[in-house]
């Protein structure tokens, strides 16, 4: 199986309507899945049932009808809005004699072809051996199709089947693959935890933006690093389903001295393979380990509240939960009639690419995050110097000056900062009776 898109290939995207309430929404989406992945919707079909036909997922009468369609239109692919069974799949392909792709399959190809860092690599090759392991079949070597009593040709195994232990080879082999490629993700982990174990000693507050895909999380996070960043490292943006699919995480400055944490990740699909959640849910991390969760929404798109419900979905999938959600009805200028930027409590309405909307952004950040902030005198020994230090680059500080023992610092401080430099406060506390 190659790895790469593939280039405007025409299909026929096909749907099984059980009632579901979702059941339009998922079918544009898969449409727009088809896209993302470099083919083209020719034709749309579904069918109306009660159940899943176990053989064949559709009716059979459907399936000829689909063939035909297929072949009337020259269409050499149909990409299924649900997952197959690996049995489902390969009769659907007997009997069409097409290819047929389910939506894992589909999002896998997307995420392979977007995959740039060797961490995306690993954690998306992981979720396509997973998802190949009982896909794997005697039939697919043409070598095996012969099959029954034929020994392979070493001669050992006379009594099994050819196709049996090519079978069992091939899956050792894949299930090694797995162990392997698993073992360099976690290499890679362990030292990006080292870095955030690094980062949490700092006691920087972190906010992770997170959201459906295309919904403007890299584009928020440019807009931040243009008003507020420390560097002009900027994130890709892209009109594309998964245009990200690695974390970045950027230090910002606010006004007042206030660093903070800002992480950008890969968005939400509805129904995103259980393999790529789980392999993902390392990169994800950033998300779990957050003070505060940015949800970006798309407010132009009309299936913005779908999207909102999937993102909530996700998020409970890789165990986010209790983290304190700021929502960003992005995309306001899209809109007509729609005032922004505008802030209702935790809801805000904007345009990640209007610098009004930032600085709104960023003043709610700014009071979200330092609610807890108190301004505090410390004394700190002048063998302490690493501690002012930290104190000028990372807060607030109101003035300094040299006593007899040591330097006097105003600072304003947040809860971890005051617990870490507990014995300083006091200090002071003792200094001033
Ligand atoms: N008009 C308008 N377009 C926007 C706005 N925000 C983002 N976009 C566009 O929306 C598209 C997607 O933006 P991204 O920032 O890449 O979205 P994302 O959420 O990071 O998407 P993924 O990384 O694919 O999950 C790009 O074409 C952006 O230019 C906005 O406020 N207004
Ligand atoms: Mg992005």
């Amino acid at each position: 199986m190659q790895d790469t898109t593939i280039q405007t290939i025409p299909t026929i995207i096909a749907g099984l309507d059980r009632q579901q309430a979702d059941f339009d929404y998922t079918m544009t989406e898969l449409g727009e899945l088809v896209t993302a992945a470099g083919m083209t919707v020719s034709s749309k079909v579904t069918q109306r049932a009660d159940h899943i036909d176990a053989a064949t997922y559709f009716g059979k009468g459907k399936v000829e009808e689909m063939a035909a369609q297929a072949r009337g239109e020259d269409v050499p692919i149909i990409v299924v809005n649900d997952d197959l069974t690996p049995s489902q799949t390969r009769n659907l392909e007997k009997i069409t004699k097409l290819s047929v792709m389910d939506r894992t399959e589909l999002i896998l190809r997307i995420f392979s072809s977007r995959a740039r860092t060797r961490e995306a690599k690993l954690q998306v090759a992981i979720a396509r051996e997973e998802y190949a392991l009982p896909r794997v079949h005697p039939s697919a070597n043409p070598l095996d199709q012969q099959g029954g009593g034929r020994g392979a040709s070493g001669g050992a195994t006379a009594n099994r089947g050819a196709g049996e232990t090519q079978l069992e080879l091939d899956k050792r082999v894949i299930r090694k693959r797995i162990t392997h490629m698993r073992n360099e993700l976690k290499e890679i982990m362990r030292a990006q935890d080292t870095r955030r174990d690094r980062r949490i000693h700092q006691a920087l507050p972190s906010v992770a933006l997170v959201g459906y895909t295309n919904a403007g999380k890299s584009t928020t996070m440019n807009g931040m690093l243009q008003q507020y960043g420390l560097t002009d490292k900027q994130v890709m943006v892209k009109n594309q389903l998964f245009a990200t699919l690695d974390t970045s995480v950027r230090k910002l400055q606010l006004p007042n001295h206030r660093h903070f944490l800002l992480s950008d990740t890969v968005g939400f699909v509805s129904h995103l393979p259980h393999h790529l959640v789980e392999s993902f849910k390392a990169t994800l991390a950033e998300a779990r380990d957050a003070d505060l969760l940015i949800q970006v929404v798309d407010f132009a798109d009309p299936h913005y509240r779908e999207m909102m419900a999937t993102t909530e979905e996700t998020l409970n999938a890789i165990g986010v939960k209790d983290i304190p959600m700021l929502t960003v009805y992005n995309k306001a200028d899209l809109r007509p009639d729609t005032h922004y930027p505008d802030r209702e409590g935790m809801t805000l309405t904007l345009s990640a690419t209007d610098p009004n909307s930032i600085r709104l952004l960023g003043q709610t950040l700014n009071e979200l995050l330092y609610k807890d902030y108190v301004t505090t005198d410390l004394l700190v020994p002048f063998t302490k110097g690493d501690v002012v230090n930290y104190l000028r680059d990372n807060t607030e500080v109101k003035s300094e000056h040299y006593t007899d023992d040591g330097t006097a610092v105003t600072a304003v401080l947040g809860p971890i900062d005051r617990g870490r430099f507990a014995e300083y406060v006091q200090a002071a506390v003792a200094a001033a009776k």
